[in-house]
């Protein structure tokens, strides 16, 4: 933990439960002191080992219990701690304390997932990122479990095994891996069509995000604020991470997947540890109870953005994540989200997805964490007081002392004892339902195409490309034809141009229906329209003895007061010495390092490298190049660039041609990736 940072609430309880082991006496179980924990108890040095022997079976048995099933979907995912402060009071809209007292912190709880990988999957796999929050209030705990994407594939949660069945891997051969590009995945889409939407962010960059710390994160149904004068609003939950939406290029995602399965988990890990703290601000869309049919969309239809320009987002408050976890067992894998953990001032609409959600959080960790006593594990407890008649069951802590565990009873006073709404118990926001019992789908829900189209108008040229590609990419990997056929037809609805391109790619005839007519754009969607910053961002110095000192200390200097990380890279380990006899470590070696692993490269080189140095430095070079991020070169490593014919290209900074080389290589980092440039040639 940082030394400054002040114990939470959560922390200070989480205090109570954890265990140093270090320094102290083996015992089993029992608190039996050991005096030999190498040896099993046998009959004679070489004889067979005895059942009496109840240390060896208690360390087995333990051991051969120590996997629980790993979640249904998001079984892949990474937890921080945090603390959330809210700007100003929201009365007006919530009379959640939380959200009105400007001076209390709410401690946090986050895990990022991936959604169809197994636990031990890769990161930078394409798929949606999982963004789920517990806010430990005082009035209980809040959680509001949200993805990275605002849309879903779905409109109605019986629907969702099916969409969970078609993306896992195919049942008859256990493939592929965390992907989507697969046959049973696309059939389903092409069959359920108001995944358009959803297919489009998917297969955008914001299914390859460059770090947990650069996403945004969307509560996407629609819920209820509540004021204390019983009065609701429609809202929409965005997170908006302080240092923009950033992506990664799919080759790269690709090739990190084997360089380092961890890329994200190691990215959070590493800048919570090296006190370059993820921030993310919480902003709301908020819609009068009167406009609820004044849109062109329904609103409790969760395949359906409302467009910022319409309905803006207003900033009220910032979560910043400063711990990391102590134990990734206790923690990550043991807690236990569910959107129907909510507060007074926050409650549900009638989204029928939202509705489904509320049946399965709490039945999947019967199954996952064994019992109904999941709430007392320490990550899930809240930090209010929690009295009730629930008793026994799996694993139960608690020992409730007395003889009255039922209500209503004159024993202990008919207590525990619910609370009246004005004193801050919850209640049901009283909404007027008139309706037949029926299973349908409502027609305003009928609409899958023209937002797909909104948000494919609202992309750049290069974010464009990224679509067409990931389509082709994925088309290309499903096996039948007629399934890429449907997909083919079914993204005409959206673009010609698009399906075209996928028609092409895979060898398929072309669509011949027409494609949407909603010319309207949403600048909000588009990456491009984000913040871009130096800070964050990693870059790397390829190194070698004898390298110019002043050069890397300029440049090292300007880069780090912009909040970017300096990396070295060699050819071997331990230190390099300076032009002026300086030293400087080396953080990778190019058999360790990967060009993948860093957002920009900086050629420093040193003096007399020879044919293998200059070969790997170019290698990464070129592949940093190929992904179009910045680089930059001194006198001494110009020349690889010009062998590789990358000097005199967009985002390529030489210090032969900079007045102040430094700075504009900061200004290059800051500008991420350089579209413009032409890679092939
Ligand atoms: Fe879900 C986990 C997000 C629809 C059923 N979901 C899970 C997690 C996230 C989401 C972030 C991981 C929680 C964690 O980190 O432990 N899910 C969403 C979003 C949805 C959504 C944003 C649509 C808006 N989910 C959804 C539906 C259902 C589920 C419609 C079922 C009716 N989700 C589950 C689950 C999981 C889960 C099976 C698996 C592990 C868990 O709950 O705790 O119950």
């Amino acid at each position: 933990m940082a030394e400054n940072r002040k114990p939470t609430k959560k922390d200070e309880q989480l205090e109570k439960y954890t265990v140093v082991d270090k320094g102290k006496k083996l015992t089993t179980n029992t608190g039996l002191k050991m005096a030999e924990d190498e040896f099993s108890l046998k009959a004679g040095e070489r004889g067979p080992t005895l059942l009496e022997d109840f240390h060896f079976r208690e360390k087995m048995t333990h051991f051969d219990h120590e996997r629980i099933p790993e979640r249904v979907v998001h079984a892949r995912g990474y937890s921080a701690h945090g603390e959330f402060q809210v700007y100003e009071p929201l009365k007006e809209f919530t009379k959640a304390g939380f959200l009105n007292d400007t001076s209390k912190t709410t401690p946090v709880f986050v895990r990022f997932s991936t959604v169809a990988g197994s636990k031990g999957s890769s990161e930078t796999v394409r798929d949606v990122r999982g963004f789920s929050t517990k806010f430990y209030t005082d009035e209980g705990n809040y959680d509001l479990v949200g993805n990275n994407i605002p849309v879903f594939f779905i409109q109605d949660a019986i629907k969702f095994p099916d969409l969970a069945h078609a993306v896992k891997p195919e049942p008859h051969n256990g493939m592929p891996q965390a992907a989507s590009a697969h046959d049973t995945f696309w059939d389903f889409i092409a069959n359920n069509q108001e995944s358009a939407h959803m297919a489009m962010w998917a297969m955008s960059d914001r299914g390859i995000p460059r770090s947990f710390r650069m996403m945004e994160g969307f509560g996407v149904h629609t819920f209820r604020l509540i004021n204390d004068k019983g009065e609701s609003h429609f809202v929409k939950f965005h997170w908006k991470p302080v240092l923009g939406t950033h992506s990664l290029v799919w080759d790269e995602a690709q090739k990190l997947s084997g360089k380092d399965a961890d890329f994200h988990r190691r990215d959070l890990w590493e800048s919570i540890e090296n006190g370059e703290y993820p921030e993310y601000e919480l902003g709301l869309q908020i819609i009068k109870e009167e406009d609820e049919f004044s849109f062109d969309f329904d609103i409790l239809d969760p395949t359906k953005v409302w467009p910022e320009e319409e309905i803006p987002v207003k900033i009220v408050g910032k979560m910043t994540l400063n711990r990391n976890v102590d134990n990734v067992f206790a923690e990550n894998e043991q807690v236990a989200f569910h959107p129907g953990s909510i507060v007074p001032g926050i409650d549900f609409s009638n989204d029928p997805l939202l509705q489904g959600r509320l049946f399965s959080y709490t039945d999947t960790q019967l199954i996952r964490l064994g019992g109904p006593n999941f709430h007392e594990i320490p990550i899930n407890r809240p930090v209010c007081p929690f009295h009730n008649n629930q008793r026994d069951g799996h694993m139960r802590q608690t020992v409730n002392r007395g003889q009255v565990s039922y209500g209503n009873n004159s024993l202990a006073d008919n207590t525990p004892e619910t609370t009246p709404p004005e004193e801050g118990g919850f209640e049901h926001y009283h909404e007027r339902i008139d309706a037949h019992k029926i299973r349908a789908r409502s027609d305003s829900f009928k609409d899958h195409f023209s937002q797909a189209r909104l948000f494919w108008n609202s992309m750049s040229d290069p974010e464009k490309e990224h679509i067409k590609e990931a389509f082709s990419f994925e088309l290309g990997k499903v096996g039948e034809p007629s399934v890429q056929k449907q997909v083919v037809d079914m993204f005409a609805n959206v673009s010609r141009e698009l399906s075209d391109t996928i028609a092409e790619a895979t060898g398929t005839e072309k669509a011949v229906g027409t494609e949407s007519q909603v010319t309207k754009a949403s600048p909000a969607l588009s990456q491009e329209n984000t913040t871009f910053t130096p800070s964050g961002r990693k870059v790397g110095i390829i190194a070698a003895d004898g390298y110019n000192a002043d050069a890397v200390r300029s440049a090292a200097e300007k880069l780090r007061a912009e909040g970017a990380v300096i990396e070295v890279i060699s050819a071997k380990g331990g230190e390099l010495t300076g032009s002026d006899g300086t030293k400087l470590g080396v953080d990778h070696t190019f058999l360790t390092g990967e060009s993948v692993l860093f957002d920009a490269l900086l050629a420093v080189g040193g003096k007399d490298t020879d044919r293998p140095f200059q070969h790997d430095a170019r290698y990464f070079l070129l592949e940093a190049f190929q992904h179009f991020k910045p680089i930059g070169a001194t006198k001494d490593a110009a020349a690889w660039l010009e062998a590789e014919n990358m000097n005199d290209r967009p985002g390529v900074v030489l210090e032969d041609n900079a007045a102040d080389f430094p700075k504009a290589f900061a200004e290059a980092v800051a500008s991420h990736r350089f579209w413009g440039r032409d890679i092939m040639n």
